[in-house]
């Protein structure tokens, strides 16, 4: 199992960002309630600028190479918790098999509940990026984003889509369903970057 707690390293912060407070709880948050999905229509998209569009159905997508790694979660309003075991499919690995084009920047993430929301394709371009479709070695809670969700270590959570069907490729830098509403478009926890 890889350990990826030490991302805040990297941003030159300790583990729990600056104003950030430790949970033990998993709290639940949704902008509107936990949408239904069903294994024979979900169906998962990778779109835009690529080399080949990509369509996985639910046992297609469970069937790719998974991985288990034990991270960090910072939720923008203030709670932290820590050593969550998510196991799932990076976001290098899908990328690679769509082939991204050279003049893609930048990501958006869309959801069942319509929730989206967007990165720079760099910060999506790293290992602890997951498709997650286990926790703690169950099958991910709907609450939390089952049957699939992206998870963000490196970045506040709303920027990791529960309920995640599609992903497209950009070009030029789009907003998602928070970033529109005035939280933070870069979203580093280490620099308390939380509304814009
Ligand atoms: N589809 C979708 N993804 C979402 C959200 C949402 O409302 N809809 N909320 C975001 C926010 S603000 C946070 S903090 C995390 C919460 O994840 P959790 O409910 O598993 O704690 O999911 C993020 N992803
Ligand atoms: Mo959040």
């Amino acid at each position: 199992m890889k350990d990826v707690t030490d991302v805040h390293e990297e941003f030159g912060g300790e583990r729990l960002p600056p104003g950030q407070r430790e949970t033990e709880r998993f709290p639940v948050l949704s902008k509107s309630g936990t949408p239904d999905w069903s294994p024979e229509t979900w169906e998962f998209s990778v779109t835009g600028a690529v080399e080949n569009d990509l369509s996985f159905t639910w046992s297609e997508f469970t069937d790719l190479p998974a991985e288990t790694q034990v991270q960090d979660f910072h939720c923008v309003t203030g709670w932290s918790r820590f050593d969550n075991e998510f196991a799932g499919v990076t976001f290098p690995e899908i990328a690679e098999r769509a082939g991204v084009d050279d003049d893609a920047r930048h990501v958006m993430f869309r959801s069942l509940d319509g929730y989206s929301t967007n990165l720079p394709l760099d910060d999506c371009m790293r290992e602890e990026v997951l498709f997650v479709h286990e926790f703690d070695g169950d099958p991910l809670p709907t609450d939390h984003g089952g049957p699939l969700r992206v998870v963000t270590p490196h970045r506040y959570a709303y920027k990791g889509a529960k309920w995640v069907t599609g992903v497209e490729f950009l070009t030029e830098p789009e907003r998602g369903y928070w970033e529109m509403r005035g939280y933070s478009n870069t979203a580093n926890p280490w620099n308390e970057e939380r509304y814009n």
